[in-house]
């Protein structure tokens, strides 16, 4: 695992280096592209280098299977040391600052070299960068409010980094003779859409040994705590690593303990109380003689406090202590539930797949149904489509739909919502799709009011079927854009639109919350990977957390319909 993160780094800085520099965006996004692969991909690089099938990975061509064969043989790549001359490490990371694109850091570090964050921080607040060519007063705020998400990112990761780190630590340490159980707890396990911290549970009689080894892992780079029953590590992706080692008799109560939350855990602890009993992260035992009786088991526990089994994403004492004492839980929609993906980009605009690839992929994965969504027209970066690429691309699935069996490919499009909250594709063509899916991607700083009226006007069109991210956030990059959500939940009701959960890492958006509340209006949810590329597809997952803790039931989810039930609930709006 290390290997093949060791080696994303190194691609993703190159691609940075050449942003920089201001090279051919398709050589650079070739670069980003493996560096993404090479993150999400199960299996180690350094076996399928062994085994000579480089160039079955996806991306791969000679020149990076050469790459990656200097960097495994030799540790160094030249090419990378070349660019790292012009532009030194330190640049690139001014480009993880919220409004530093690659010229602004080019030029920061030509005229006043600045090569760290803190040098950047340093020089706004003395108020040196708005005198700087094409900047000013405002743009100099612009940054240093960037500064602030900057440091505030650096605390809380998004749930599909920390859970790649995690599930790499607990397949270390599964194995080992002496760990008898083994669960991610925390915010983790609860499905939380950032994580503070990666918590992990042990059940052994002899925690020694597990500790040596746990401190001694290959993503350690450094031991920050090391104790006979507790340890935290941090991990070379600055993820800090919490592992309890308990006795096997205390595994659900200490599983229930660590996986909190805090708030869900004080409430159960009041309800004991009343009953008499204590609890804690070794079990439950009566007030009168400290008898234990339950410990062994999570839902045990539950059991004795009078609840049903509540599942770990719901456990945000948000009502769900309520609902498991009346038997209203409700029933969570799950993975096999999902029949379909709405949000697919493919090498037709900024993909990396073909529409075949994909359709093959999500056919492995059990669907009946995707979304080709590729981006319209004013997305120009993104090789958005205008009408004439777009009938193309129509006439092309009507043509691969022909030869498919047991799933079939919608014809979408990710339109784009103009400032004005008009769509950049005539309703006559968005007529002959099958699915529109419509979202903002430019012109996040207007009002609040003009805002909610852009989308309320998209909402209204009778083809537009999703709206795609519907807050605009990115974890860590930018903030939501300064809109009504509640108001958006409304219009979505009235105009019998649905609103997206986009799954992808970084976007998590809907969240959860407003997911719950988007609920409780009569609002369908359509969960969208946002795939562009195959790996992506598996995002999925991440959509399906936010749906969970959002309360969904499989009748709230557009993605659970059958084709048959989707296509005459697409015809109804
Ligand atoms: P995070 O790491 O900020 O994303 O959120 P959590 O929920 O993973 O929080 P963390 O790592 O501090 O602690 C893990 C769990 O351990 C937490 O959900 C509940 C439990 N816990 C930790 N400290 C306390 C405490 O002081 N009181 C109680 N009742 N529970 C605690
Ligand atoms: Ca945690
Ligand atoms: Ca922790």
């Amino acid at each position: 695992m290390t290997k093949n993160i060791e080696l994303a780094e190194v691609f993703t800085n190159i691609a940075k280096i050449l942003k920089i520099q201001n090279e051919n965006i398709f050589k650079i996004r070739a670069y980003e592209k493996i560096a993404e692969t090479l993150e999400n991909m199960p299996m180690e690089i350094e076996t399928i280098y062994k085994t000579g099938k480089l160039d079955e990975i996806p991306g791969v061509g000679p020149a990076i299977a050469q790459k990656i064969g200097e960097l495994l043989e030799t540790g160094k790549l030249e090419y990378y040391e070349k660019l790292k001359e012009a532009i030194p490490t330190g640049v690139l990371e001014l480009l993880n600052v919220p409004d530093v694109g690659p010229r602004k850091a080019k030029l920061f570090y030509e005229e006043l070299g600045i090569d760290t964050v803190e040098k950047l921080e340093a020089a706004a607040l003395q108020h040196q960068l708005q005198s700087l060519p094409g900047m000013g007063k405002k743009a100099e705020e612009n940054i240093l409010r960037g500064l602030e998400l900057y440091k505030k990112r650096e605390q809380r990761r998004p749930l599909g980094i920390a859970l790649l780190a995690a599930e790499g630590i607990v397949a270390e340490l599964k194995p080992l003779a002496e760990v008898a159980q083994i669960s991610i707890a925390g915010s983790l396990r609860r499905r939380k859409d950032t994580i503070g911290d990666i918590d992990i549970l042990i059940t052994s009689l002899k925690p020694e040994n597990i500790m040596e080894k746990f401190v001694n892992l290959p993503q350690a780079k450094e031991v920050l705590a090391e104790g006979m029953t507790k340890s935290t590590i941090l991990t070379y992706q600055d993820i800090q690593v919490d592992l309890r080692v308990v006795p096997p008799d205390s595994f659900g109560a200490a599983l229930l303990y660590f996986t909190g939350s805090q708030a869900h855990n004080i409430h159960l602890r009041e309800m004991a109380v009343k009953q008499r009993l204590k609890i804690n992260e070794y079990g439950v035992f009566q007030s009168k003689d400290d008898k234990k009786i339950a410990g062994e088991n999570e839902q045990k526990i539950y059991e004795i406090l009078g609840l049903r089994y509540i599942e770990p994403e719901l456990r945000e004492d948000r009502g769900e202590i309520e609902a498991a004492l009346n038997n209203r839980l409700p029933v969570l929609v799950e993975v096999d539930d999902i029949k379909g993906d709405f949000h697919i980009h493919t090498n037709y605009s900024d993909g990396f797949n073909t529409i075949e690839e994909i359709v093959v992929a999500a056919s492995k994965r059990g669907y009946q149904y995707i979304a080709i969504t590729d981006h319209s027209q004013s997305l120009h970066i993104a090789g958005g489509l205008d009408e004439e690429r777009l009938l193309e691309q129509i006439k092309r699935i009507e043509q691969i739909n022909q030869s498919l069996e047991g799933i079939t490919i919608l014809k979408g499009i990710e339109v784009d919502i103009k400032s004005d909250g008009t769509l950049d594709i005539p309703d006559a063509i968005l007529k002959r799709l099958d699915i529109v899916i419509a979202a903002i991607h430019s012109g996040f700083k207007q009002e609040r009011k003009q805002l909610t009226e852009r989308l309320r006007k998209a909402m209204e069109n009778p083809y537009v079927d999703i709206i795609a991210h519907p807050t605009g956030r990115i974890i860590g990059y930018r903030e939501a854009y300064d809109i009504d959500v509640q108001e958006i939940i409304q219009i979505a009701a009235q105009t019998n639109t649905a609103l997206e959960i986009n799954a992808s890492p970084e976007r998590m958006d809907l969240s959860d919350i407003y997911v719950k509340s988007a609920r409780e209006h009569g609002v369908l949810l359509a969960i969208g990977s946002d795939a562009h590329q195959i790996s992506a597809l598996d995002h999925m997952a991440y959509g399906l957390a936010i749906a969970r803790r959002g309360w969904l039931e499989k009748e709230h989810l557009l993605n659970t319909l059958s084709f048959d039930k989707l296509q005459a609930r697409l015809k109804k709006k």
